[in-house]
């Protein structure tokens, strides 16, 4: 039986950190699920509107090399929902969500993956708009 993980994430203004736990989610397994979360979703989430519209940040998840499919993420309540219908042995998130998502472990494997260390989108969005 192939081994299917699946991943969450915003992915805004898509840097190295994104590509980093992408490759290593995939890594985990045979076949590499992403939830792209909607617009609606992270401005409740982040209280402001992504950079780039779901549209574009599923557009540039679902060109990547292991990332097999791709899918709008409505809600963050809806992750068991999700784990299910994409029948993923594995759920990974980094750890900066570390310990959220235990209530998972009867459906599933629950990993959480070291961030990529000094790099993150609303440190960039800040450093551009800074200018410097
Ligand atoms: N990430 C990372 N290293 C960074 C920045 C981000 O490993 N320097 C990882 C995060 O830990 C996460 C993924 O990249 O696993 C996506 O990060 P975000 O776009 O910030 O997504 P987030 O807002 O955490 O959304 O259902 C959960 C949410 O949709 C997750």
């Amino acid at each position: 039986m192939p081994r299917t993980v699946i991943t969450f994430g915003t992915f805004d203004v898509f840097h190295v950190g994104h590509l980093r736990v992408i490759e290593r989610a995939a890594a985990l397994g045979d076949r590499l699920v992403v939830g792209v979360s909607a617009d609606a979703l992270n401005l409740r989430k982040k209280g402001r509107e992504p950079v780039f519209s779901q549209a574009e940040r599923l557009a540039i998840v679902a060109a990547l090399k292991p990332v097999d499919e791709v899918f709008v993420e409505e809600s963050l309540e809806l992750k068991r929902d999700y784990i299910q219908k994409f029948a993923a042995d594995v759920l990974v998130m980094g750890d900066d969500w570390a310990g959220r998502f235990d209530e998972f472990s009867d459906v599933c494997e629950v990993v959480y993956l070291p961030r990529t260390p000094a790099i993150s989108t609303t440190a960039l969005i800040e450093k551009i708009s800074g200018g410097s």
